[in-house]
């Protein structure tokens, strides 16, 4: 299937099976290299960076521009669209794809108008614990721009459904050389939609639905979608959201099968417009899965996202049942916490995100930063998100490198701070594949600082430390395999500048990172000079304790799950298979609490697990060599690094209860490459009631 904005380049000829614009040598090198590592998958150990790197302060931290939300409503434009910016390392400039956004209060624009430089994330969200999220989400790519670059042309029937990458002399290095197939391999990639990963909220519908697929028309126009939007938000608001696509209002859905049928209609096959099969169309699906009772899956142009982010009290616990509906009290909560969104189509979730869609979204609470700023007066954050950025996945133009890992777009940025400051830190992975441990912090040689600054952490994955783990730091802690910042996780830090000795008016430290397969590097440097601040870091004693829904889960798991992790020559697969459309390797009953013991065979890379909706807690965690028991009370996580095998195979115990919200939804890995690839599954979770009856 292909694009309303493909028809164009097809039509004149657009190439079929594009060649990467690169020299033929590099054609040439690159392929060794994609060889070897299709057959031995030595992918990081070709990896070498420098030990400990010179401190080398790089421009001051850029600050994101931030759409917050007021009066209780959180109210954004979100828009997926074509950009020209000049990769960091690279001469040439790159047509990619990017969010923007508008604050419909301010009418601010994120990236500004004259920015034509940076490499951006999308802008950051900040709403509260219980506010209503109403986002108009816009697809305007224009396909045609990314003329024969190999970007989504591979949906026209003329090949297997896959991108396609060869080499001058005609040799395919994706996906042959790879030996992936549709469709699990990378494709479609001018379709997006958003995932709000770490909320605890619907996944179907207009809530945290990441099955969406929104095909792009950048033809659409804003006002012609806006006041439908603006109902269905107005809907929410008031406690009657639409249950279900027929319950949008007409005019919409009149629009979206129009659209929809012109794309049937206008398609390319085989070179030819309007030839799409049957089984290709859109509309007939949409009609199929409506028949079905689903939400359907594809939508053109425009789509709204609008749901409440929960507000759980203490007082609502009274109440535990497992049947939430609309106006019934919720099991759990929405942690308020550093969390983000980003693309999550499977086939292009890598490539949109080394284009670097995806961006923090800060939930603000009474429990968790309300307190921390009370305790700390004129508390400075700093929100951050570490991306990487590339025109291709590295690995399917046959390159070995590791994009370079930026801060807020820069690489090595710089934070300053006064002596005996404390800021709050938010730091999202927000990288494709780097799998990282944030390591500490370094000062050069020859500056002296009576101390290097303090921290600590207060959260993992945007959920907030019970004080006890806030004392003992777990994933600080050496001798124990947890990391805390693989993809999609996220770190909040309390960092402390410390004091200056008389005769020292500044001095600069590294933050090191380390990322698997390499040492430490640093990721930004803290300067620190000024009029000395007093502040404390909060002790076991004052730091905030968690709500009630965040208390360890004591409940006795129903269900034990085994799922393994592999790559084993056939690709990255779960339970030795890849993504299965439209089969529930998963299912699970509203209410439940469950252990599942997440297995990794593979000897070159940790896997990042990640499952939507609800947070779980990791028991134990084993790296072929070294068990480790988690303490209780347990911190809360929503992706975890699966150590890689060595002696034996790598496994993390986690437990999860399936809380509040019904509907289908998927796990996978965080590498995206290995997600796009296959290693995802399709889940569920059921309501407990049925009228099924054996007597
Ligand atoms: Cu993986």
């Amino acid at each position: 299937m292909t694009n309303p904005g493909d028809q164009k380049a097809v039509r004149s000829g657009g190439v079929n099976v594009p060649v990467p614009r690169l020299a033929r040598r590099h054609f040439l090198a690159g392929t060794a290299v994609a060889l070897a590592l299709a057959a031995f998958g030595v992918r990081r150990s070709l990896v070498h960076e420098a030990r400990a790197q010179p401190l080398a302060p790089g421009p001051a931290l850029r600050q994101i521009g931030e759409i917050r939300s007021a009066g209780g409503r959180l109210q954004a434009v979100l828009g997926s669209a074509n950009i020209q910016r000049r990769l960091p390392h690279a001469t040439e400039t790159k047509t990619l794809r990017h969010f923007w956004g508008r604050d419909v209060l301010t009418g601010a624009i994120w990236p500004p108008p004259n920015d034509r430089e940076a490499m951006n994330p999308g802008p950051t969200l900040r709403a509260r614990v219980g506010d209503f999220v109403e986002i108009k989400f816009f697809n305007q790519i224009d396909v045609s721009a990314f003329g024969d670059a190999g970007i989504d042309h591979a949906e026209t029937g003329a090949q297997n459904g896959c991108e396609i990458f060869t080499m001058v002399d005609g040799f395919q290095i994706y996906p042959e050389g790879f030996g992936d197939s549709f469709p699990n391999c990378f494709h479609g990639s001018s379709t997006t939609n958003v995932h709000f990963h770490g909320f605890h909220v619907s996944p179907d519908g207009l809530g945290d639905n990441v099955l969406l697929k929104l095909r792009p028309n950048p033809r659409l126009k804003e006002e012609e979608v806006s006041g439908f939007f603006d109902g269905i938000f107005e809907r929410t608001r008031r406690g009657d959201p639409p249950r279900n696509w027929g319950d949008l209002p007409p005019g919409l859905t009149a629009l979206q099968k129009k659209m929809l049928a012109d794309y049937d209609d206008a398609a390319v096959w085989h070179g030819e417009p309007g030839a799409l099969p049957t089984a290709n169309r859109l509309l007939p699906l949409l009609k199929e899965q409506i028949a079905a009772g689903l939400w359907p899956q594809f939508e053109i142009g425009a789509h709204p996202f609008s749901f409440q982010i929960p507000n759980f009290a203490d007082s609502d616990a009274t109440a535990h049942h497992h049947d939430a509906a609309a106006a019934e009290p919720l099991v759990a909560g929405q942690a308020p916490g550093t969390h983000w969104y980003h693309t999550h189509v499977h086939g292009s979730t890598a490539i949109n995100m080394y284009h670097g869609m995806a961006g923090v979204f800060v939930v603000e609470g009474e429990s968790y930063d309300d307190k921390l700023k009370a305790l700390l007066p004129g508390l400075v954050e700093q929100v951050m998100i570490v991306q990487q950025f590339a025109e291709f996945p590295p690995m399917i133009v046959g390159s070995s490198e590791l994009p370079v890992l930026t801060v807020n777009g820069q690489a090595h940025p710089t934070i300053a701070m006064r002596p005996g400051e404390v800021q709050l830190w938010r730091l999202v992975n927000g990288s494709v594949d780097s799998i990282c441990k944030i390591v500490g912090f370094r000062a050069d040689d020859d500056v002296t600082a009576d101390t290097l600054p303090e921290w600590k952490q207060t959260a993992q994955d945007g959920i907030q430390f019970d004080p006890a783990t806030y004392e003992a730091q777990p994933f600080r802690a050496g001798g124990n395999p947890l990391s805390n910042f693989a993809p999609g996780n996220r770190i909040d830090l309390l960092v402390k500048a410390p004091a200056l000795a008389s005769d020292t008016p500044s001095a600069a430290f590294a933050l090191d990172v380390t990322r698997e397969g390499s040492g430490a590097n640093p990721l930004l440097t803290l300067t620190v000079s000024g009029e000395p601040v007093e502040m404390t870091l909060p002790r076991e004693a004052n730091f905030p304790p968690r709500p009630g829904f965040l208390d360890d889960i004591t409940d006795e798991p129903r269900i034990a799950r085994k799922i393994t992790f592999s790559e084993d020559g056939k690709g990255p697969q779960i339970d030795g298979h890849h993504f299965a459309d439209g089969q529930y390797d998963q299912t699970m009953i509203l209410g439940d609490t469950e252990d599942w013991t997440l297995f990794n065979t593979t000897t070159t890379a940790s896997h990042p697990f990640h499952i939507h909706v609800n947070p779980f807690q990791v028991l134990e965690i084993f790296d072929g060599k070294t068990l480790y028991e988690v303490p209780t009370p347990r911190p809360w996580q929503d992706t975890v690094a699966i150590p890689l095998r060595t002696d034996a195979n790598g496994y993390v115990k986690i437990r999860h209860r399936f809380d509040d919200f019904a509907g289908s939804f998927v796990l996978h890995c965080h590498i995206l490459e290995h997600e796009d690839r296959g290693m995802m599954q399709l889940v569920r979770v059921i309501p407990k009631a049925s009228v099924a009856r054996h007597h």
